[in-house]
């Protein structure tokens, strides 16, 4: 598929992501290549879609560039061009000034701006003609989260022969919420092009058959089987995991064992290490968990005497003014925290404005006492879940927002509500003074969870109930 850039009709299955899963780049010799390291999602569908002549469409990430299709992996890339004002409106614009502040909860306010709704329509439009070029005959095309809610019904409309799964990544918001649209009903309508749409939540799946019975007018069969144009689509809940096992056997390398037992001395031998690692986001709690520590520090309570907190922040979304405030917000809170409690050499608080390798952040987990993890909102949050994968030694306690989709699964971990305050403060003091055989017992339940409900078995839960076979299960037990 390299070169020529014409590909018809070829791939059993296709997914359809706002990115692709490698950064491309052009080549001196004009041919295109694929680096970086592949995240979760890929490492979970590589086996599947090499098996099946794969094919992934997205954005390289790299605006008003033309790059041809390639292959990495067994994996078909088919790159498609934003121009910069299409970054500006379609992606930076509605889907994360818009659609991301709405499905959180409202956590910020959103922006309506209808020529972001324009440039929304217009790449969806996009997506959905490549997709519909390169499917095979009867293939399975997978349309991945918030930023594509329109491709599946544009996609039907090209190739009603094709079988459409649809997930969506972040929370399915409150009918009262989601009303607050414009364009509601088109989003609905736009998703109901699928046979089979995924949240991590029932919740998400029932907020959504709501919606659609009221603004579209669907009938259903039970509580998550609708009749649509002709059609039968199902909602249903897939909460997503990680490579459970991959990460655990990082985890227990000597070199992230050095790497953490190095850290640790790094930050002065501290009787408790407090981390947290995020995505720079209004909606992970940052804030929630410093006001917590800092107002035990100020107390002067024992739980934090010789305690150092550690929080990595990826560089995120820079270009959008509330992630510009709220940046500027946490700084000025770390350099308060450590202007007031810190000494000279040792810190309350080592912030860190930086992404990581995988190496690094498995040694950050193995070498942190308390995991905090306190979003005003998630729909699920694989740090949680990267940590207990991590805590091969059995220990580690992990501090957990009630409102992420994590706390569903996570029964055991030290739950909380982030917008209760004293709440926070009192899990924390908890956490950091939990005896070793409760704490244990806590993480022995959660990696139990973790290590048999990994991304695999994510993957082939909601194909199989996509295409209505166990075929899938057998292929991805079968790698
Ligand atoms: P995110 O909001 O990005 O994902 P999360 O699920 O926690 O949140 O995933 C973040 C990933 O980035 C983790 O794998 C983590 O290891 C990695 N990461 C974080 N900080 C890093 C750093 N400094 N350096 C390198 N890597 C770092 C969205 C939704 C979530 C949902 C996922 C998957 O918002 O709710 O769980 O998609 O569906």
């Amino acid at each position: 598929t390299t070169g020529t850039g014409q590909v018809t009709h070829q791939a059993e299955m296709v997914i359809v992501a706002n990115r692709l899963p490698f950064d491309l780049e052009q080549q001196p010799d004009g041919t295109t290549r694929a680096r970086q390291a592949p995240g979760g999602l890929v490492t979970a569908l590589a086996p599947i879609l090499s098996r099946r002549q794969g094919a992934w469409i997205g954005w390289p990430g790299t605006p008003d560039v033309d790059l041809d299709p390639t292959e990495n992996d067994g994996i078909s890339l088919f790159p498609v061009r934003l121009s910069q004002a299409e970054v500006d409106d379609y992606y930076e614009g509605f889907s994360n000034d818009t659609l991301w502040p709405l499905y959180h909860d409202a956590v910020n306010p959103s922006t309506f701006d209808r020529s972001w709704w324009e440039s929304y329509q217009a790449v969806n439009q996009r997506f959905a003609e490549r997709a519909a070029e390169v499917a095979a005959p009867g293939a399975t095309v997978w349309v991945h989260d918030y930023q594509l809610q329109l491709v599946p019904q544009m996609l039907r409309r090209l190739r009603s022969d094709v079988r459409i799964g649809f997930f969506l990544h972040i929370p399915f918001p409150p009918v009262e919420l989601f009303m607050r649209l414009p364009w509601r009903q088109q989003i609905i309508t736009g998703l109901l092009g699928a046979d089979l749409i995924g949240f991590h939540l029932p919740g998400g799946a029932r907020n959504f058959v709501r919606l659609a019975k009221s603004l579209v007018g669907v009938s259903t069969t039970g509580t998550t089987t609708m009749q649509f144009d002709g059609r039968t689509i199902r909602a249903g809940a897939f909460p997503i995991s990680i490579d459970s096992a991959g990460q655990a056997s990082l985890a227990a390398t000597p070199e992230v064992h050095e790497t953490a037992r190095q850290l640790r001395k790094d930050l002065g031998n501290p009787a408790k290490i407090i981390l947290g690692i995020d995505r720079l986001d209004y909606t992970k709690g940052i804030d929630v968990r410093l006001q917590a520590f800092e107002e035990l520090l100020l107390a002067g309570d024992p739980s934090v005497q010789d305690a150092v907190m550690i929080q990595v922040a990826t560089p995120s979304r820079e270009r959008i003014g509330s992630y510009i405030r709220m940046r500027e917000d946490i700084e000025r809170r770390v350099g308060a925290i450590n202007g007031n409690h810190g000494r000279i050499g040792r810190p309350a608080v080592h912030y860190l404005h930086q992404s990581l390798p995988r190496e690094e952040l498995a040694a950050f987990y193995v070498a942190a006492d308390v995991m905090t993890v306190t979003p005003l909102r998630d729909g699920m949050n694989l740090v949680a879940k990267e940590y207990v994968a991590c805590r091969v030694d059995g220990g580690g306690v992990l501090l957990l927002s009630e409102f992420t989709g994590a706390a569903r699964e996570l029964r055991t971990a030290l739950l909380v509500n982030p917008y209760d305050t004293d709440g926070v403060k009192e899990g924390l003091r908890t956490s950091l003074t939990m005896p070793t055989v409760d704490a244990r017992r806590r993480m022995r339940a959660m990696r139990r969870q973790v290590l048999t409900h990994d991304v695999d078995r994510w993957a082939a839960a909601f194909l199989s109930e996509l295409e209505g076979t166990r075929d899938v299960l057998a292929e991805a037990a079968g790698r």
